[in-house]
C-alpha cells in the first residue's frame, strides 16, 4: 500500500504537486481547495437529505423544463458562494443557469473559467442512489482583469486545465486531474479531510461491463443495436456476454467504469437526437479524466475533447471508458462491423 494512502490530505497532495510541477501556480490549488470545501458542504446536505427536508421537488422547472430538486438548488448555490470570491475565476457556467454566471463586481476577476453540473443524477436523490458534481476548468482567453466571456467558456475540451467530479455515494470521493494523472480522495468525516485513496488511477484497457439504458433499444440506430447484440451474444473466446451495469447516475456509472474497466454509453435516439448528456460540463470533464487514465471518449465519430462547442448547454452522444471498448463501439456505429 502506498505510504501516502489514507494519510495524505488533498491540500497537502496539491502542495506537493506544485513543487513537482514548477509551472503550477498556487492559484489553481486555491481553486481546487474551494471546490473541496463546497463538496464537503454539499455532502453534508446529501447525507442528511432524508432528515432535513431537502428531498423532493421545489415545484419549479429548470431552463430545460425539468423539475428541480431542492438539493439541486442547494448544491448550485453552495458552489457559487464558495467559488465567486476567491479571486480565481472570471466567469462560471452551470446546468442550473441559462446564461453565464458573473463574478460580483466587488470581487477580483481571476484567470480561470469554471463550468459545472452541481448535482447530476438528482432524480436519484429520493431513493438514496449515488449522485455527483462534475466540473471543468479552462484558462481564460479574454484579457485578464475583466469579466469572463462566452468565448472563455466555449473552448474545446482538449484545452481544459483541470476537471473532476465529486461522488456522493457510500463514501464521498473527490476525483480530479490537472493533466498529470487522475487522483482520487475519500472524505473522512471524522477529521473533515479528503484523504488520498487512489493515486494516478489507470482504467483497464478492456472491461467486460457495459453501461447503457437498454430500455431504449428500439430507439437506437442500427449500429448501436448491432453493438448491443454483439456484447450480449454467448462466446467464451471473447468473454461474452458482457455484464450490464446501469445505475442511471452518470458519475456513479463513470466511476465504476474508471476503476473496473468497461464502457458507458448514452447514444442519440429518436427522443434525443443529439444524445441527452451535456458536452461542456458532463462529457468534456469526464473525457479529460478518462484520457488521463489511459481510456477514451467519443461521440461515435470524433473524440469528445476535439469537439468545438457552439453553445454552453449543447448535448452530445457519449461513449466513454476502456480504449478498446470505445473503439469497438465506433466500428459498429461507423458500419465497419
Ligand atoms: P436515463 C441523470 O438524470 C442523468 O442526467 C445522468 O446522470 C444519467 O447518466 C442519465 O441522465 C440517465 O438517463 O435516460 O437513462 O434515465
Amino acid at each position: 500500500m502506498s505510504p501516502k494512502k489514507g494519510i495524505l490530505t488533498l491540500s497537502r497532495f496539491m502542495f506537493e504537486q506544485e513543487r513537482e510541477f514548477p509551472e503550477a501556480t498556487g492559484e489553481f490549488s486555491g481553486l481546487l481547495s474551494d471546490m473541496a470545501l463546497a463538496a464537503k458542504v454539499v455532502a453534508r446536505s446529501v447525507n442528511k437529505a432524508g432528515l432535513i427536508e431537502v428531498l423532493g421537488f421545489t415545484g419549479d422547472e429548470n431552463i430545460f423544463g425539468e423539475e428541480v430538486k431542492k438539493l439541486d438548488i442547494i448544491a448550485f448555490e453552495t458552489f457559487i458562494r464558495a467559488l465567486d470570491h476567491g479571486g480565481h475565476l472570471c466567469v462560471m457556467a452551470s446546468e442550473e443557469s441559462d446564461g453565464l454566471i458573473k463574478i460580483p463586481s466587488y470581487h477580483e476577476k481571476g484567470k480561470y473559467v469554471l463550468l459545472f453540473d452541481p448535482l447530476d443524477g438528482s432524480s436519484n436523490i429520493d431513493v438514496n442512489v449515488s449522485i455527483g458534481t462534475i466540473f471543468s476548468m479552462f484558462r481564460r482567453i479574454s484579457p485578464d482583469g475583466n469579466d469572463g466571456t462566452l468565448e472563455d467558456c466555449l473552448q474545446p475540451g482538449y484545452k481544459q486545465v483541470g476537471a473532476g467530479y465529486i461522488l456522493y455515494g457510500s463514501s464521498t470521493m473527490f476525483v480530479y486531474s490537472t493533466g498529470t494523472g487522475v487522483h482520487g480522495f475519500t472524505f473522512d468525516p471524522s477529521i473533515g479531510e479528503f484523504l488520498l485513496s487512489n493515486e494516478d488511477l489507470k482504467i483497464p484497457e478492456r472491461g467486460n461491463m457495459f453501461s447503457m439504458n437498454t430500455g431504449y433499444v428500439n430507439r437506437w440506430s442500427q449500429g448501436i443495436r448491432k453493438y448491443y447484440e454483439y456484447v450480449t451474444t454467448l462466446d467464451a473466446k471473447t468473454k461474452r456476454p458482457y455484464s450490464l451495469r446501469y445505475i442511471g447516475s452518470l458519475v456513479a456509472d463513470f466511476h465504476r467504469s474508471l476503476l473496473y474497466g468497461g464502457v458507458f454509453l448514452y447514444p442519440p435516439d429518436a427522443k434525443s437526437p443529439k444524445g441527452k448528456l451535456r458536452l461542456m460540463y458532463e462529457a468534456n470533464p469526464l473525457a479529460f479524466l478518462v484520457e488521463q487514465a489511459g481510456g477514451a471518449a467519443s461521440d461515435g465519430h470524433t473524440p469528445i475533447l476535439q469537439k468545438q462547442p457552439e453553445e454552453i448547454h449543447e448535448r452530445t452522444p457519449l461513449y466513454i471508458g476502456s480504449k478498446d471498448e470505445v473503439k469497438l463501439i465506433e466500428e459498429f456505429i461507423q458500419g465497419k462491423r
